[in-house]
Parts: C-alpha cells; sequence; structure tokens
C-alpha cells in the first residue's frame, strides 16, 4: 500500500485512531466494481474489463455501447448471450475482505448506509443487513421490465435466457432483463429513498470505483465538509465534473484521504491497525 507522502500519513493514523476507539459511527461506503475483482467478476474500465471484453465480442462502435438499453431492445440475444455466462459465475462467488468488513461494521453497528454500483450482491453474502443496502444500479438476481418497470420471476427469466429465447413483458411488448440499470434508464427509487444518508456520515468510505458513472459520482460531494472521506483504489479519482467538492487531495481539504491499493490489501492493513484482526477472522470465517 503506498500513502501519498506524508499528510495522508498523518490523516490515516488520525482515520484509524477515530475507527477503533468507535468514534465514527455514521460509516458510509460508496463502492464500485474494483471491490468485486477479488472474487472474479470484472469490472468495467479496466484493460480486461467488461467495456474491453464486450466491445471485442459484440463488434460495437464504443466501449459502453454493451450497456445502452437502446442496444438491448435492438439486440436483446447479446445480452442475454452475456447473462448465461456471467451468471452462474456471479452465483458462485464468495465475498471479498472488502466486501466482509462492511458487513463487521455493520455488526458493530457504525454503518449508515452502504451505496454499491455493483449488482452481484455480494454485500448480501458478506452479512450486510439488506435494509443498510443502497443497490444503484439494480441486482442481477431480480427481473424486471425495463420500459414499464413491472417485476418478473427471476427463474422463469433464467429458463428462458438458457433456452436461447427472449422474454418479453406482458403489458408492454418490451425485452424484459435482470434489473441492472444501463445506460439510458433511470436509477431505482430506493436510491433516491436513501440519499439524505450521505449528508449525515461522519466518514465516507470510497472504494474501487471510477466515479465515472453519473448521478452516483456526485455522492462523495454531499458528504459533510466537516466529514472524513476515504479513498481506497488502485488509482487517483475524483468523481463528478462540474461540481464543486470534488474529492482533492491537496491540504486545502483536510478530511479527504487517498489510501493507494489493492482493496482487501488495504482493507487487511486496517483491520491489522485498528487491532481488530482476530475480531475480524472470527467474522469472515462465518462466510466461508
Ligand atoms: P469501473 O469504472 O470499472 O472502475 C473500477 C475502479 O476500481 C477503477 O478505478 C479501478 O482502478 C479500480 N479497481 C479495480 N480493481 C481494484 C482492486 N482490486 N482494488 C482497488 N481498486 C480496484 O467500475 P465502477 O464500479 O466505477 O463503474 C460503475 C459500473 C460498473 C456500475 O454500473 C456497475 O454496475 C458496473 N459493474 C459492476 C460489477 C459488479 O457488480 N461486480 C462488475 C462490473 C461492472
Amino acid at each position: 500500500m503506498g500513502n501519498d507522502g506524508e499528510p495522508h500519513k498523518n490523516k490515516y493514523e488520525e482515520i484509524i485512531n477515530l475507527l477503533k476507539t468507535n468514534q465514527l459511527k455514521n460509516i458510509t461506503f460508496i463502492t464500485g466494481a474494483g471491490i468485486s475483482t477479488a472474487a472474479g467478476i470484472p469490472d468495467f474500465r479496466s484493460s480486461n474489463g467488461l467495456f474491453a471484453q464486450t466491445q471485442k465480442k459484440y463488434n460495437l462502435s464504443n466501449p459502453a455501447q454493451f450497456f445502452q438499453i437502446g442496444l438491448f431492445y435492438s439486440h436483446p440475444e447479446y445480452f442475454y448471450d452475456f447473462c448465461k455466462n456471467v451468471e452462474k459465475q456471479i452465483n458462485s462467488c464468495k465475498p471479498t475482505k472488502a466486501h466482509l468488513f462492511q458487513g463487521f461494521l455493520c455488526q458493530k453497528g457504525l454503518v449508515r448506509r452502504i451505496f454499491t454500483q455493483n449488482v452481484d450482491g455480494l454485500e448480501i453474502k458478506a452479512g450486510c443487513p439488506k435494509e443498510l443496502c443502497t443497490f444503484a444500479h439494480g441486482r442481477i438476481d431480480v427481473a424486471g421490465c425495463p420500459e414499464c418497470l413491472r417485476d418478473y420471476d427471476i427463474e422463469e427469466l433464467k429458463k428462458k435466457i438458457y433456452n436461447d429465447e427472449i422474454a418479453y413483458c406482458e403489458k408492454c411488448k418490451k425485452p424484459i432483463k435482470p434489473k441492472v440499470v444501463f445506460y439510458g434508464e433511470y436509477l431505482p427509487q430506493s436510491y433516491f429513498d436513501s440519499f439524505a444518508d450521505i449528508t449525515k456520515t461522519d466518514c465516507a468510505i470510497i472504494m474501487g470505483t471510477s466515479l465515472e458513472v453519473y448521478p452516483f459520482n456526485r455522492l462523495p460531494c454531499n458528504v459533510p465538509n466537516d466529514s472524513w472521506r476515504v479513498l481506497i483504489n488502485l488509482v487517483k479519482v475524483s468523481g463528478a465534473f462540474f461540481t464543486t467538492n470534488r474529492l482533492k487531495f491537496d491540504n486545502e481539504y483536510k478530511k479527504d484521504c487517498f489510501i493507494q491499493g489493492y482493496t482487501d490489501d488495504v482493507i487487511q492493513k486496517i483491520v491489522d491497525d485498528c487491532g481488530w484482526t482476530n475480531e475480524f477472522n472470527e467474522y469472515c470465517s462465518k462466510f466461508k
């Protein structure tokens, strides 16, 4: 793990001290695909990520095109084919330390909310209570119509997918799909219903995300000015453009801290530095 110079080292120590003395009681997690790569699920934008894989396989003109709702309506068979490959893989995945740490802090009663862009549901497999999780981009294990939002049985949809048939909405006749939010679709109401929690957090831990996707990438901007924003990522990111209060790691922003590295390595270090190693191992052993 590389800290970004002396000021960050001091900030890191301050955060550890606040964590281990339970002084942070309204922690919010803001997460993305990078926390699940260690579980074997590729992210979007890394060089071998899903953007590159789908662009090549379906011969698309831009990297994000596969996940645009217009392409799904004209070629639902592409996403159905994709689902066949990823559904079993995601079902067999185990939560990473980054997921388990969230469950661990939930158990300690220190978590206000988990905002995730991920659709794999590994937070639930890591013991995070459902009512604390906001799946801002939906879930792969729930089915619905992207047009009229009617819910459908995921098991029935899977049967169609594995039979190479397209399932259509009874009401609006559009193809239905797992309820993962594509570009051009609205975010679920649950995102807006829980948004206010970000304004009440004392520490936002942002992990494994490029913060490229709007409006989710505005969440860090709404963290109160006197609260911490800790970024754990392979690379430094700043969040939404055209907003004040982007993530900045210079001395002006005294409560922004960047910890560079793989999320699982950084989490293990945080756990060790807090003196929680045995307690965390015991927690994790329940989810093996
Ligand atoms: P992204 O744009 O692919 O960014 C991932 C970020 O994580 C990048 O900055 C990487 O450098 C970083 N990263 C990758 N691996 C690690 C690691 N082990 N440790 C630390 N950092 C790492 O993905 P975002 O989540 O920001 O983009 C939002 C999309 C991705 C959402 O709509 C998701 O639905 C979608 N997505 C979700 C999954 C999933 O559910 N697991 C998988 C792939 C894509």
